[in-house]
């Protein structure tokens, strides 16, 4: 069974989504644990729930962002993790955390990547006009939202859409390609080859 860590800063929809399926689906891989960088994070409550381990390293309580980074990987450590799924966490990680993760930790983030990488990627989307819109699910480098691309998810713009649509659309079919890719991931189907990502089956887009 391969052990997943999923790291939150929120609400953990995606979080949820992919706990469900792992269990729903028999995935070979469980999630061993949740953990937040904020204490109000609203998914915490929904693992525990579940049974699922959960744990707390406050950003706020550290003088530095590599002391952060220290402590948080010594929490994951000691869930002994095979992947480390981002899943709407919103602390930029050091080199040192990612090449601690290389390959084995993904995000998803909400724009069609190399599109808006950082924050706010709706607004700027609707900003520029966008007639498409989307989510990428992408392995960790340390460039931001720069990884290797596992899966991508296509959704329409429409007319008098504002950010708060936008984001709901492209959260639904988060929702589809996020679980998929980690389920690719626990059954060995992805290789990295450099900065691109083999797929052994299946179509690694969707569009909604
Ligand atoms: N870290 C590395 N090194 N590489 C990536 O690709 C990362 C990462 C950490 C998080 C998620 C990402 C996203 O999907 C992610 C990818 C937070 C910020 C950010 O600016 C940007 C991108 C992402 C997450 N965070 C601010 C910071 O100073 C804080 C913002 C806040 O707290 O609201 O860390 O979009
Ligand atoms: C998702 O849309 C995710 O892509 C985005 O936040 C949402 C989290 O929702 N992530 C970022 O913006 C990271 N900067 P969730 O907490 O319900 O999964």
């Amino acid at each position: 069974m391969k052990r997943i860590v999923i790291l939150i800063s929120g609400r953990g929809s995606n979080m949820q989504a992919i706990a469900e399926r792992c269990a729903d689906q028999r995935w070979p891989a469980q999630v061993v644990a949740v953990v937040a960088n904020r204490p109000d994070a609203a998914g915490l409550a929904w693992a525990a729930a579940r049974g699922i381990a959960t744990a707390v390293v406050e950003h706020r309580a550290f003088a530095t962002r590599e002391a952060f980074d220290a402590a948080l990987a010594e929490v994951i450590d000691g869930f002994a993790p095979d992947l480390v799924a981002l899943a709407g966490f919103m602390r930029i990680l050091g080199d040192d955390f990612v090449r601690r993760y290389e390959g084995r930790m993904l995000n998803t983030h909400p724009s069609l990547l190399p599109a808006f990488p950082g924050l706010h990627t709706h607004r700027r989307a609707l900003e520029a006009g966008c007639q498409v819109v989307g989510a990428t699910v992408h392995f960790v480098t340390p460039a931001l939202d720069h990884g290797p691309i596992v899966m991508q998810g296509v959704v329409p713009v429409r007319p008098g859409d504002d950010e708060q649509a936008l984001a709901e659309r492209v959260l639904a079919v988060e929702h589809v390609i996020y679980p998929q890719s980690v389920r690719w991931f626990v059954e060995g189907r992805l290789r990295l080859e450099g900065a691109r990502v083999h797929q052994l089956d299946g179509a690694s887009q969707v569009l909604m």
